[in-house]
């Protein structure tokens, strides 16, 4: 990087009251980390998680990479995110401020939802649910999903939210992986004015098969229209919860006691289900929302994100609510009625905190192109005091455009590196400490050992690219692939790294400031808008459409507006395709898809080929498939191919 990039400081009024003040103070925080790692993660959990027992042992390191935080404490976390504030005297303010598809407000003070969670607790243990027992929720935004999610911690339930787009197989298959003794879901969601099933899709699920450990349904009532009950199974959740007592004590749960699980892409084909833990976790939801959001009492928080994605569950259902933070909870979509109306939401409820994803932005760019009257510089924005990004890389353009038009140039963006698996921030730039770069996501969260290193663990100099590891432990990682710990300890703590932890992303340091630059997924994970997807996994779904496709190669290609974008190479059991032929194949394949994972694993290109490039060996150069698919001429070597003629065929078929 030669030329001369844009910085962009602090604003020093929010410099001067933010949590972590200036520059000084971040890399104090960083200098206590280094010094006693253990002792610094100890004052923290101490200073912002009530413990019911405390904790004697910070870390427990014995069986590593299976590390153990905190182990010996007690506590709980929808203790922590909702009792704790009504007792410090903020019953009365309002936790959640829920806005429906339609428009229509509903605020749920702390009060409140302690009541409906504690309801839906009481509920549960009814059925038989009990501490260790696995919940899966199948729910769009709701004040429901956020309480069902609290009311799974409080009787130390784990629960597992599956995005209500997944398809019944992708939902049986993890139903089945979890063993859940109950699913809650709503008979149907409601997005961008239209009526979308659940209800019907979990009985799909359960019929595929496998979901035997499933003992009640519990329905939440969204739409009112009809669905199909099964009786002696399926229960409304008005009636389970009618009559329930408001109050419910926790269930105190060591440190380590699955929270949740959240199921991921990883480079081969099942997704993985990623397994946090309860105290750790909740200190870095609660500590990354403080420093990162530099979040304040009377601050209105609001991130975008599904409850079905990671993001959702950290910044929605417990960072904020473990500061006893005012956030919004959005069951719609950002172009429904129009593309204003993320920009109409931050007027309404003065938003101050807004954070959300870079597909988001480039496409709400877009959309004010073509039509200027939804362009944000038509609302009053004047509430917002800082900006965040997160889920892939944002490109300095949308970066400036997000500042300028959104934030009013006197916003920071805190471009936000993270993972499924880091439970919260990795790296990330402070509000008011750090001079922001577009494109940057800057430096690691103090106390967070992130580093770049070359394949057998060695560091590599700043300017030089290489491999994203993070060094040490820290409290809210993953502590378990769920029933496999094989593959756990092989995905992410591969021997040659030296007890490093391994993030799938390549990165560079810039040579000067050691900023640094996340490059992208070094194994086969794509990032299609912000959301994760294995090339095996939509691999498997079209070789699954058995009738009709003998092989299939999935390769991203860098789009505009989604970040990457699916391509698939397919080669057909019948004579290849073209024209209208190939068009109507292309569409039954991609409702497949839809079907075996959801809509958004749909291939946005499908070629066909007589057959795929391959070594002689066998294997599928999928490097010369994506330069293909980003419609690049060949350079690269192809003298170790088997069929070298093939490649022209998949360059000209589209
Ligand atoms: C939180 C979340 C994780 C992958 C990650 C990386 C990409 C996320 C990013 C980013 C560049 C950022 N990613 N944030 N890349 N800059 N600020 O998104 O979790 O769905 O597990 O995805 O997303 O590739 O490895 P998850």
């Amino acid at each position: 990087m030669t030329e001369e990039l844009k910085t962009y400081a602090p604003p020093p009024a929010l410099a001067a009251t933010a949590h972590v003040s200036g520059m000084a103070a971040y890399e104090a925080l960083c200098q206590e980390a280094e010094n006693d790692h253990t002792g610094y993660w100890g004052r923290l959990a101490r200073e912002l998680v009530s413990w019911k027992k405390p904790f004697t042992k910070v870390l427990n390191d014995s069986e590593a990479p299976f590390f153990k935080w905190f182990e010996d404490g007690t506590l709980n976390a929808s203790y922590n995110c909702l009792d704790r504030n009504i007792e410090r005297g903020l019953g009365d303010k309002t936790a959640l401020i829920f806005e429906a598809d339609g428009g229509e407000v509903t605020k749920t003070t702390y009060a409140e939802l302690l009541a409906k969670t504690c309801q839906i607790a009481n509920g549960l243990k009814s059925l038989g649910v009990a501490k260790g027992d696995r919940v899966v929720i199948y729910i769009s935004m709701s004040v429901d999903g956020v309480a069902a999610m609290q009311a799974c911690a409080r009787i130390g339930a784990t629960h597992s939210v599956v995005f209500g787009g997944f398809s019944a197989q992708s939902l049986r298959d993890r139903i089945e992986d979890t063993g859940a003794k109950a699913v809650i879901t709503a008979d149907h969601q409601i997005r961008g004015g239209k009526q979308l099933p659940l209800k019907a899709i979990v009985d799909e699920a359960i019929g595929l098969g496998g979901c035997d450990t499933v003992k009640n349904v519990l329905v939440v009532k969204r739409s009112g229209a009809e669905v199909a009950m099964t009786a002696g199974r399926d229960l409304w959740m008005a009636d389970v919860v009618s009559g329930q007592p408001t109050t419910c004590e926790p269930e105190w749960v060591e440190a380590e006691h699955p929270l949740f699980l959240l199921y991921t892409s990883g480079s081969t084909g099942k997704p993985k289900g990623v397994q946090h833990s309860t105290g750790g976790y909740l200190l870095h939801a609660a500590l990354t929302t403080k420093w990162t959001f530099d979040l304040r009492a009377d601050d209105i928080f609001w991130c975008t994100a599904d409850i079905g994605w990671v993001t959702g569950h950290t910044y929605i259902a417990y960072g904020p609510l473990a500061l006893g933070g005012t956030e919004i909870v959005f069951e719609g979509v950002p172009t429904y009625p129009d593309a204003g109306r993320f920009w109409k939401m931050i007027q309404d409820h003065k938003v101050s905190i807004f954070y959300t994803a870079p597909t988001a932005i480039r496409s709400l760019i877009k959309a004010a192109e073509t039509n200027d009257t939804v362009h944000p510089k038509h609302y009053d924005l004047s509430s917002l005091r800082i900006l965040g990004s997160v889920g892939e890389p944002i490109n300095p353009a949308a970066w400036e455009w997000y500042h300028h038009h959104v934030g009013g140039g006197r916003c920071p963006i805190v471009d936000t590196f993270w993972q499924t698996e880091t439970g919260g921030h990795m790296i990330t730039p402070l509000p008011g400490a750090t001079t922001l770069v577009p494109g940057s996501c800057t430096l690691p969260f103090p106390g967070i050992s992130a580093a770049i290193v070359d394949e057998t663990g060695n560091d590599v100099p700043n300017g030089q690219g290489g491999i994203l590891v993070v060094k040490k432990p820290w409290p809210s990682m993953i502590r378990t692939i769920w029933g496999d710990p094989a593959r756990f300890k092989k995905s992410y703590y591969p021997s040659e790294l030296r007890g490093y932890y391994l993030a799938g992303d390549g990165a560079i340091r810039d040579a000067k400031t050691g900023y640094f630059t996340i490059t992208g997924r070094i194994d086969d994970v794509l990032n299609v808008s912000g959301h994760r997807m294995g090339t095996m996994e939509i691999e498997s779904a079209l070789v699954s459409c058995t009738e009709l496709v003998a092989e299939a190669a999935v390769v991203g290609r860098p789009d505009d507006t989604t970040g990457e974008a699916i391509c698939a190479f397919v080669v057909l059991k019948r004579p290849r395709p073209t024209g209208e032929e190939a068009k109507a194949i292309a569409k039954q394949l991609r409702d497949h898809v839809g079907k075996e994972i959801g809509p958004i694993a749909k291939p946005k290109d499908i070629r066909f080929g007589d057959n795929l490039p391959k070594t002689r060996s066998g294997k599928i150069m999928r490097r010369l498939l994506r330069a293909i698919a980003k419609g690049e001429a060949i350079t690269q070597d192809t003298s170790t191919l088997e069929n070298p003629a093939i490649l022209d065929q998949l360059s000209q078929n589209n």
